[in-house]
């Protein structure tokens, strides 16, 4: 894919779909190909928790799942992995604060997108010297997703990361879901990112519609 330009980015993130085999009830792929088909416009491949899978299996997933953004001109993003992102020659990676160095992640990966999960003022700063392209900022809402998630932070966050001058694209993340969305890009976020309301809904394809819409709107972001 071409580089994105930062608007181009921020666009795109609107509705960040993250899932990996362990949080789908069937086939990844199967979710993955219906929730594009619902408007998810950003994928990030995170094949983490119970059961997760390992080596040739993880890679032939992946490669698998790029190749359904690729056709669904979604761009493909890996979760922590780097050696994984480059093989793949992936879109960009996504990174949290106990992971590689920011700067040395960078030099890897070239100008391949990078996310970097921030929870306070000042990994931002630190995150946008290192280079970041966006930020993942949460978990805003309690998720049982994430065994290992830090502390519920709200919307604040977001509030407060763009009254202090942040204009980096950003995403807030923790369970979101149809009812809450609106509030978070009321708060200041770009887009949302998920895990369970799309990856464990009875109908993929419709709840990645019904979010898309309270994200999407001709003319600029709707607030509901
Ligand atoms: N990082 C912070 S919360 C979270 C991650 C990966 C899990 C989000 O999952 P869900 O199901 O959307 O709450
Ligand atoms: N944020 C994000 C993202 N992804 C993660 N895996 C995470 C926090 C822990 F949504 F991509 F920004
Ligand atoms: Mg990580």
């Amino acid at each position: 894919m071409k580089k994105m330009t930062e608007e181009a980015l921020r666009s795109a993130l609107k509705l960040y779909f993250i899932m990996g085999s362990p949080n789908c009830e069937k086939s990844s792929a199967e979710v993955l190909k219906e929730a594009i088909a619902g408007g998810v416009s950003f994928f990030q491949f995170r094949e983490k928790g119970n059961g997760a899978l390992k080596g040739d299996q993880k890679y032939a997933l992946a490669e698998e799942l790029q190749y359904i953004c690729k056709q669904g001109h979604v761009p493909f993003i890996v979760n922590d992995d780097i050696d994984l992102a480059l093989a793949l020659n992936a879109d960009g990676v996504h990174i949290g604060q106990d992971d590689e160095e920011i700067k040395a992640v960078r030099e890897k990966i070239g100008d391949k997108i990078l996310g970097v999960s921030v929870h306070n003022i000042v990994e931002a700063k630190a995150a946008v010297e290192a280079g970041a392209d966006y930020f993942g900022v949460g978990p805003i809402f309690p998720t049982k997703t994430k065994e290992d998630a830090n502390p519920v932070q709200g919307l604040n966050i977001i509030e407060i990361l763009r009254s202090e001058g942040f204009t980096i694209p950003l995403v807030g993340i923790g369970g979101i879901h149809a009812e809450n969305a609106g509030s978070v890009i009321e708060a200041g976020a770009d887009g949302i990112s998920l895990i369970s309301a799309i990856s464990l809904a009875d109908d993929v394809q419709e709840a990645a519609r019904e979010l898309s819409r309270k994200v999407t709107a001709k003319g600029g972001v709707r607030l509901e």
